[in-house]
C-alpha cells in the first residue's frame, strides 16, 4: 500500500509518532547522564513494567506461520530459507532476559523460545570479513547488530514467550532479542537476517538513534 507516499490518515500517524521520536532524539529526552554499573540490574533512566507495552511503527503486518519464511544471506558460506517447520526442526533453546525499551521502561524475566543465534552462525558459518548483522521484517523495519553482539549466548530467533506462541503484535510468528541492547535492536516479523562486511544503520539508527544501544551507558540517542 502506498500510505507512505500519501499522506492518508495512517501515513499522517506513522509520520507524527516518528516524528516525535525523532524530536525526542535531537533533544536527549530521558537521558540521565548517569552510567550504571552492568551488575545493576535496572539500568538507568529506566522504570520497571509489569505489563508488555507494545510498539511498532502503527503496521502490525500478518504473517501466518504456514506462510513466514526466514532467509539468511549475505556475507555467509551457506546461506538459508527456513519456513517455519524448518525452524521448529532445529534444536530449540529457553533462555530468561530482561526487556529494556529506550521509551524507559523494563520488564523482568521473559522466557523465550526458538534457535539461539550461536546456533545459525555455526550452520550458516559468515566468512571472515563478516563485521555486521541487519535484521528485517516483514514490515519493512530494520535494524543493525554488531557480529559481536549477534553472537552473545543469550541473543534468541524466538518464537515462543513463556511458553506460548508470540502473538501478532509482539513480532509474531518470529521474532529476533537481543536482551543486552535496547528493545529497538529486538526486530519483530522477522524475514531476512543479512551478514555484512560493512555497517548499515537501520530505521531508528538513521533517525536519531544510536548505533550501538547499551542501555547501561545509555547509548539512547546518537
Ligand atoms: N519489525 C519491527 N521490529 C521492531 C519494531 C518495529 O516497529 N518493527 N519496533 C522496535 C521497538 S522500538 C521496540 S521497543 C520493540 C517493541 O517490541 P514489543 O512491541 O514486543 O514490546 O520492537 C522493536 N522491533
Ligand atoms: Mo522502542
Amino acid at each position: 500500500m502506498a500510505d507512505d507516499d500519501k499522506p492518508g490518515l495512517l501515513g499522517q500517524i506513522k509520520a507524527k509518532l516518528v516524528g516525535s521520536k525523532e524530536k525526542w532524539a535531537r533533544e536527549g529526552r530521558l537521558l540521565t547522564g548517569v552510567a550504571a554499573a552492568r551488575s545493576q540490574r535496572l539500568p538507568p533512566g529506566q522504570r520497571l513494567v509489569k505489563d508488555w507495552p507494545v510498539l511498532d511503527l502503527g503496521v502490525q503486518p500478518s504473517v501466518p506461520a504456514d506462510v513466514w519464511r526466514l532467509v539468511v544471506d549475505g556475507a555467509v558460506l551457506n546461506p538459508l530459507s527456513w519456513s517455519f517447520a524448518d525452524f521448529l526442526a532445529e534444536p530449540q533453546v529457553d533462555d530468561v532476559s530482561d526487556i529494556h525499551c529506550v521509551t524507559a521502561w523494563s520488564r523482568y524475566d521473559n522466557r523465550w523460545t526458538g534457535v539461539s543465534a550461536q546456533h545459525l552462525l555455526a550452520l550458516v558459518q559468515p566468512k571472515p570479513a563478516v563485521r555486521h548483522v541487519i535484521l528485517h521484517g516483514y514490515d519493512g523495519y530494520t535494524t543493525n547488530v554488531t557480529l559481536e553482539n549477534f553472537a552473545a549466548p543469550d541473543v534468541v530467533i524466538a518464537h515462543a514467550w513463556e511458553g506460548r506462541p508470540l502473538t501478532r503484535e509482539h513480532g509474531g510468528p518470529v521474532r529476533l532479542i537481543v536482551p543486552r541492547y535496547y528493545f529497538w535492536k529486538s526486530a519483530k516479523w522477522l524475514k531476512r537476517i543479512e551478514f555484512r562486511a560493512d555497517d548499515k544503520p537501520g530505521f531508528w539508527e538513521v533517525r536519531g538513534y544510536h548505533n550501538q544501544g547499551d542501555p547501561w551507558t545509555e547509548e539512547r540517542y546518537s
